[in-house]
């Protein structure tokens, strides 16, 4: 394809978008390959997921590295609401490192043969995880990645993640987009061969070098994006093509609610999309006029002491073909995003209204600090330790934690077992169009901190038992930025209460 003057590659202004991207050029035409899938049967997903040293081929070089199943971009685990996982880990990794797996978002058992990050399975053993999904589970991209602490940062970088898909997004919110085109993209970081600690981290999406993405103009695709990276973050960008955001974190999004009873289903359109370490986002992309366009991770700036994190080019959206402007199941499709709807979905979370006037239990700080030199991390001056616990809920609480980055750089604030609503960004409203699992934390300015205020629910009772909540950019777990939660029964919140005399305030 290089050195021809072939039309593909002559942006057209046309099309429903107007469109403020530059041609590209590309030497190589690979182009973008899905990971493997495996579905659940009949309600169960029986699944072994080998964690061993492999080589793999990533941008023409071979790597030898820990992954899962012989692939850097394994397999996406498919699972429907209510369907159990019946999941065999075996650890053979190359280091002789324990690991574990932790099923990243989704609202299931803390609890032994669940999402247990406690658990260590020693090298040469295996773990056997079986557990069921609530009947009402959100719906979306989450993702699976080894959390055993000291190890996170090493296996992730290595290439151990890959995603969970709870089925259903589109048949529930967005009937008229059943059956476009979608892709799952793993983006991944990965320290090269010969590349200093220092030097940024090379970013990949399912592995591969910036593949060539088709597509036609007027064509919708949906598009299963994670962040599934140890330590990067990706401010991605379609070389200025608008898009719709119909999840975040496997949250179906809603309209900025202005009352508690309005929960309109209603994509977000915009132009570029932060992703910290661990954060998903499920996009529709309208094809633009005929042409090739740089999908990019922006340039983030994550403070004087983070780590440099540069603009990339991901991949290559080259859009050619006969139009489908004009097909009318995409006529009817591109209607369905633009019109507020309401879902078909009962969910486990509640909505970004119900929680923002919810009331609100009890209120607490999280303080991160770092020592550079030695490069250890704290929350509330405090390294992990799991044998503590520091702080508790019961079931039916709603926490409101303010989290202050005291540090020079960024951080994000992750909690296993639930999701949160971010109500204010250093002190301005966050106007939050769904519930997420991770956020940014700004770095100090001068002498002001980040602050970052999260509203969290404590609503299933499947969730009870201990879990963790911690700074996603996995140098920072391991180097100790992770602090443990208590989740107790509702029932136990009772006598306590009573015998403290205490009123609490119930939604
Ligand atoms: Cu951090």
């Amino acid at each position: 394809m290089s050195g021809t003057t072939n039309n593909r590659f002559t942006v057209v202004f046309a099309g429903l978008i107007a469109v403020a991207a530059a041609p590209v050029v590309r030497a190589q035409a690979d182009t973008l390959i899905d990971p493997p899938s495996i579905a659940s049967v009949s309600g169960r997903l029986v699944v072994t997921l080998t964690a061993a040293p492999a080589s793999v081929i990533i941008g023409g070089q071979v790597i030898a590295t820990n992954v899962y199943n012989g692939l850097y971009a394994p397999p996406t685990l498919h699972v429907r609401r209510s369907d159990s996982l019946e999941l065999t880990l075996q650890n053979g990794v190359g280091s002789g490192q324990s690991t574990n797996l932790h099923y990243h978002g989704w609202a299931v058992t803390p609890q032994a043969q669940g999402d247990d990050v406690f658990v260590h399975v020693p090298v040469n053993t295996s773990y056997y995880y079986q557990f069921q999904l609530p009947w009402n589970h959100s719906e979306g991209m989450y993702w699976y990645h080894p959390h055993p602490h000291g190890f996170s940062e090493s296996q992730v970088l290595g290439g151990m993640s890959g995603a969970l898909i709870v089925d259903g997004l589109l048949e529930d919110n967005y009937p008229e987009l059943v059956g476009i085109r979608e892709h799952v993209m793993l983006l991944k970081d990965i320290q090269l061969p010969g590349d200093s600690a220092d030097a940024p981290k090379t970013k990949t999406i399912n592995g591969q070098l910036n593949p060539v993405i088709t597509i036609q103009p007027g064509e919708l695709q949906f598009w299963r994006i994670g962040n599934v990276g140890a330590d990067s973050y990706v401010n991605l960008s379609l070389g200025g093509l608008p898009f719709y955001v119909i999840a975040i974190d496997g949250n179906v999004t809603a309209c900025i609610p202005l009352n508690r009873w309005g929960p309109q289903v209603c994509p977000v359109l915009v132009t570029q999309y932060l992703l910290p370490p661990s954060s998903r986002v499920e996009i529709i992309v309208s094809g633009p006029g005929p042409g090739a366009y740089a999908i990019n991770s922006l340039a983030v700036d994550t403070g004087p002491d983070g780590d440099p994190n540069p603009q990339v080019q991901l991949a290559t959206l080259v859009s050619g073909g006969s139009s489908m402007l004009a097909a009318p199941r995409m006529v009817a499709a591109r209607r369905r995003l633009v019109v507020p709807h309401t879902t078909r979905a009962t969910n486990v979370r509640p909505t970004p209204a119900a929680l923002k006037y919810a009331a609100i239990t009890r209120r607490d700080t999280l303080v991160y600090t770092e020592d550079t030199l030695t490069n250890q991390f704290f929350i509330n001056g405090k390294q992990f330790d799991p044998n503590r616990n520091d702080t508790y809920a019961h079931v039916g609480d709603v926490i409101e934690f303010t989290i202050i980055n005291q540090t020079r750089e960024l951080h994000t604030f992750h909690i296993h077992q639930t999701d949160y609503l971010v109500t204010e960004i250093n002190g301005q409203p966050a106007n939050s169009v769904s519930l997420q699992d991770n956020v940014n934390l700004p770095y100090v300015v001068g002498a002001q901190p980040g602050v970052v205020k999260v509203i969290v629910p404590f609503y299933e009772p499947v969730t009870v038992g201990k879990f963790v909540y911690h700074c996603h950019i996995l140098e920072h777990e391991d180097g100790g930025m992770m602090g443990t939660m208590v989740l107790l029964p509702a029932a136990a919140r009772r006598p306590a209460a009573k015998a403290a005399g205490a009123t609490r305030s119930r939604h």
